[in-house]
């Protein structure tokens, strides 16, 4: 396991978990910029996916849950990216295991908000890859 300059540790197994910038405080005083990070967002131009990330952003200081307690958890593709752009916790996973990593994390740690992110590929395919 190695620590990047943006603050990701990389398991052998090709999953992050964000570690960085977690600032300890409520919701109730945040905004969707509290929700960015530093990352560029590499999406195609005119992708749906801006505008799924610009409302979560708008939506996060709403649910009044402390940042270091939410989680988005992603398996493979262009919506999995979508962790690294959320300034909270967070695991670029492996394809079709989103859901299994979230229920087991979910399941250990119920005092945490955990968030699927995934297309429609990575969402249906969990089947077919065993
Ligand atoms: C085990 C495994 N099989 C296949 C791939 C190749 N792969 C990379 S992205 C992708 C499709 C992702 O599609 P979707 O989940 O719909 O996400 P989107 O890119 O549309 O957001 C596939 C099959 C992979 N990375 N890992
Ligand atoms: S889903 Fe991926 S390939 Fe399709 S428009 Fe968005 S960024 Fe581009």
């Amino acid at each position: 396991m190695a620590r990047s300059p943006t603050g990701m540790l990389t398991w052998s197994m090709g999953t992050r978990l964000r570690l960085s910038s977690i600032a300890v405080a409520t919701n109730g005083k945040l905004t969707a910029k509290d929700y960015k990070t530093d990352q560029e967002v590499r999406w195609c131009p005119g992708c749906g996916d801006y505008a799924i990330l610009a409302a979560l952003q708008s939506f996060m200081p709403e649910l009044d849950v402390p940042k270091e307690k939410i989680v988005f958890v992603s398996g493979i593709g262009c919506a999995a990216r979508f962790p690294y752009y959320m300034e909270t916790y967070g695991m670029h996973s492996i394809h079709g295991r989103a859901p299994a990593i979230a229920t087991g994390l979910s399941t250990s740690r119920p005092d945490l908000s955990v968030w699927v992110v995934t297309g429609r590929s990575c969402s249906s395919t969990t089947r077919s890859t065993g």
